[in-house]
């Protein structure tokens, strides 16, 4: 009997496994102290719920917002968003020419293979800190 009730719990914690929410990939780009860099990402949503990224921290710089980059009449431009919302079982890209994390106004140096830390925060997940490192 007792056999049985354990493998009765066993399917349902097999059942409640849901995926998470994990951030892959993340990297940014050289620069120097004073100057801006971007950060990108991928945030992998394999929760049967979406989310909300609305906002990115880090200690290294004096502002960081998140980005979109747009077209128009030919010209490329980028723009501050609020959020960015990420669907249930779905992935968004952070990458260059699309969605970035701007980091303006570097307290010092990052060369190449500097690493900094990153706080990226969820409605949902609530806070993910995360570690970059720099990529040409
Ligand atoms: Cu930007």
């Amino acid at each position: 009997m007792k056999k049985i009730i354990l493998i009765f719990f066993g399917l349902l914690i097999s059942c409640n496994t849901t995926g998470e929410l994990k951030i892959t990939n993340q990297w940014f780009r050289p620069a120097v102290k004073g100057m801006n860099t971007a950060f990108y990402f991928t945030i992998e949503n394999n929760t049967n719920q979406a989310d909300t990224l609305y906002s990115v921290n880090s200690d290294i710089a004096g502002m960081v917002q998140i980005h979109e980059t747009f077209e128009k009449e030919g010209m490329m431009g980028m723009r501050q968003v609020d959020f960015v919302v990420v669907k249930p079982n779905s992935k968004i890209e952070f990458k260059p020419g699309g969605l970035h994390v701007m980091v303006m106004n570097l307290y010092s140096d990052y060369k190449k293979n500097s690493s900094a830390d990153f706080e990226l925060y969820f409605k949902q997940k609530g806070i993910v800190k995360i570690k970059a490192v720099t990529k040409l």
